[in-house]
């Protein structure tokens, strides 16, 4: 069914093949990435923008020799393609399979890893310094979104690059689009070069002197120096590329192999930090993708002739769904909630709000540290926000969450959704460390809800409190149980779900529903098991717990679904020992000191041990009962 796809092993096959063959490759590329990622699920728009510059860039640059950084890394798929990972697409995102981001492990021509945005520009400055320091020969080039470019590190990198005029070549990938619309003055001023004439006419220009570098033909220029400043001569002054130190190049035309190549040739003769400025379209030829290309950033399995109706809620609502619509219905009698996302509004579903508060929402981009520090600003005027941000990207605002927020004991509600293991987009993603670099923070009160009706109790508790909370609730559907009128839950204490006098297993979220279950199955194997939900994991209800380490005959067990370092049990531990209960036995359940890689979350639990099997285990074996495996042996390790 593929021509040129088979012939396409390594970067180099693709040098052999002429203009005409290079489009048709592009076009099997983009019928190729319909057809894997409709099975697997994964990027599809953002990768059917950026075909036909992966082809320019690995036909004008020698990886791995040259190296090459993709920002966010969600948009590798095709680079993935041409480094001889083809035949890996049908594994994409599964557990042992093929990731969805750049992976060392993978291939030499991942050279560096990435999944949080913003950070390739830094990367890729470090490794052209590098570079020069063990006087190597190599090019250094660093692709990035016009959504990452947004990001507070792209501009620390941009400053710093222009600064010491490293040769490097960013490529900045312009498509209008963050995951949906693009917004700020950046984004703006990305719009004012692509439809302002004057820089039409540059970009004639910009051609007439590339065609003038020996390389391309014509007219032997001696100096690149030259052709540096002859290309200045022709910006507009005051551009911002320009005034930081890069030489500025476009913008181009990213669906046109020929342009995108004689551009790249020119910025490789250029000395300094170059900025390439390539506008594509996210999602071009897949017209589902192109209409829709914010549905599209990120998709499961779908059928491609036959695609799933974006928005169409099913049963069980997700916890992204209860909090959209728990949100909506607080902000309703309470005019001082602000809603705060970086750059996604539709995946914290927050898109609900933003339609009826246009006033009161904020999108920042993707800048999480500012959303944190400016919903500080407007909790010092007696404005409440909540700041929804996924677990992982939080990790981002650490210093201004405990600096800007907490030590002023401001209230801001942060709603971290993705709490736990995320999937599919691995080992970047997953949410794992969020009570470990919160748990520890004076003044912040954290909450993690073991079902959608307890998380719109968090968030009405959390949002009547006057200071700073944090709300966490995983990935997915919800346990389909009734939704109950929104309540403030008693501060600081924890529900004794099911009573027992042999073991107390203690639970964080997502892990109660399976030790209730393991506690049930366990009762007919004759042991009387209670599980606690702590609900607040601070403060803790230190009575609770010491009436359940006091009462439960083998101990205590704690289950969650993050590190155990720093996490719940950690905090449980602590106590224990604070409280002249340090000899009670305890066991916890939770991640090792290692990274999760990607794979269904399922899949992945089952991994880490976090089971209604592996709970029943660990109290037989606390019991006497069962052989010892510890989670090291369990394949958590
Ligand atoms: C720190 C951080 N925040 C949020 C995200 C989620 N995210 C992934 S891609 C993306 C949009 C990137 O936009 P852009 O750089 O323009 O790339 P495009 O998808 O349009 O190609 C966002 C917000 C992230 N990966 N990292």
């Amino acid at each position: 069914m593929y021509k040129w796809l088979p012939v396409i092993k390594e970067p180099a096959d693709l040098k052999k093949l002429n203009t005409k063959e290079l489009q048709e490759l592009a076009c099997e590329i983009r019928s190729f990435l319909v057809e894997k990622v409709s099975k697997t699920g994964g990027h599809l728009a953002p990768n059917l923008g950026v075909v036909e510059l992966t082809i320019a860039i690995h036909r004008v640059f020698n990886s791995p020799r040259d190296q090459i950084i993709w920002d966010v890394g969600h948009q590798s798929y095709v680079h993935k393609i041409l480094t001889g990972r083809a035949g890996l697409f049908d594994t994409l995102r599964q557990f042992g399979g093929l990731s969805g981001f750049p992976k060392l492990k993978e291939s030499p021509h991942d050279v560096f890893q990435t999944g949080h945005s913003s950070t390739s520009i830094s990367a890729a400055l470090g490794l052209a310094q590098a570079r020069d320091l063990l006087q190597e020969d190599h090019f250094v080039v660093a692709v990035i979104g016009d959504g990452a470019m947004g990001g507070g590190m792209a501009f620390e990198a941009l400053n710093h690059a222009g600064d010491m005029g490293t040769d490097l070549i960013v490529i900045l990938n312009d498509n209008e689009m963050s995951i949906s619309q693009n917004v700020g003055g950046l984004a703006a001023y990305l719009e004012r070069i692509r439809t302002d004439p004057k820089y039409s006419r540059l970009k004639e220009d910009i051609e007439e002197i590339l065609r003038k570098i020996p390389a391309i033909g014509g007219k032997v220029i001696k100096s690149v120096e030259r052709v540096k400043d002859a290309v200045k001569t022709l910006i507009v002054p005051g551009m911002l590329f320009e005034e930081l130190g890069f030489t500025y190049l476009g913008p181009v035309d990213g669906h046109n192999l020929q342009k995108l190549q004689k551009t790249l040739i020119g910025a490789k003769h250029l000395k300094g930090p170059i900025l390439v400025h390539v506008l594509t379209k996210k999602g071009k030829g897949y017209d589902f993708a192109e209409l829709q290309p914010d549905f599209y950033h990120g998709v499961g399995p779908f059928d491609p002739l036959n695609p799933p109706e974006p928005g169409k809620r099913n049963f069980p609502p997700s916890y992204t769904e209860v909090f959209s619509d728990t949100l909506l219905a607080l902000a309703k009698d309470n005019e001082k909630i602000v809603a705060i996302t970086a750059a996604m509004a539709d995946g914290t579903g927050l898109d609900a709000f933003a339609q009826q508060y246009p006033a009161r929402f904020f999108d920042v981009g993707i800048a999480e540290q500012h959303a944190v520090t400016f919903a500080a600003g407007l909790a010092r005027k007696n404005f409440h926000p909540v700041v929804a941000i996924y677990s992982t990207f939080l990790q981002r605002a650490y210093d201004q969450i405990v600096h800007d927020v907490c030590m002023q004991n401001l209230p801001v509600l942060f709603a971290l959704d993705r709490a736990g293991i995320v999937g599919e987009d691995g080992e970047t993603h997953h949410g794992v460390f969020d009570l470990a670099y919160l748990r520890h923070i004076p003044n912040l009160t954290v909450l993690a809800p073991r079902d959608e009706n307890m998380l719109q109790h968090a968030l009405l508790t959390g949002l009547s409190h006057e200071g700073p909370v944090a709300v966490r609730y995983p990935r997915g559907k919800g346990l389909g149980v009734k939704l109950e009128r929104p309540r403030r839950l008693p501060w600081g204490q924890g529900e004794e779900l099911r009573s027992g006098k042999d073991i107390t297993i203690l639970a964080v979220g997502s892990m109660v529903d399976l030790a209730l279950k393991a506690a049930e199955q366990l009762e007919k194997q004759n042991l009387s098991v209670a599980v606690i939900d702590p609900v607040f994991i601070k403060p803790l209800d230190d009575k609770l717990i010491s009436r359940a380490a006091l009462n439960s005959r083998f101990g205590l067990l704690t289950v969650e679904e993050h590190t155990l370092a720093g996490g719940f049990g950690s905090a449980v531990l602590e106590y224990l020992e604070m409280s002249g209960h340090g000899d009670v036995s305890v066991r916890r359940l939770g991640i090792g000191d290692h990274y999760v890689e990607h794979g269904a979350r399922d899949v992945l639990l089952a991994h880490l041990g976090l089971t209604v099997e592996q709970i029943v285990q660990a109290c037989l074996e606390m019991a006497g009962r069962g052989k010892v495996v510890s989670w090291r042996q369990s394949g958590n390790e």
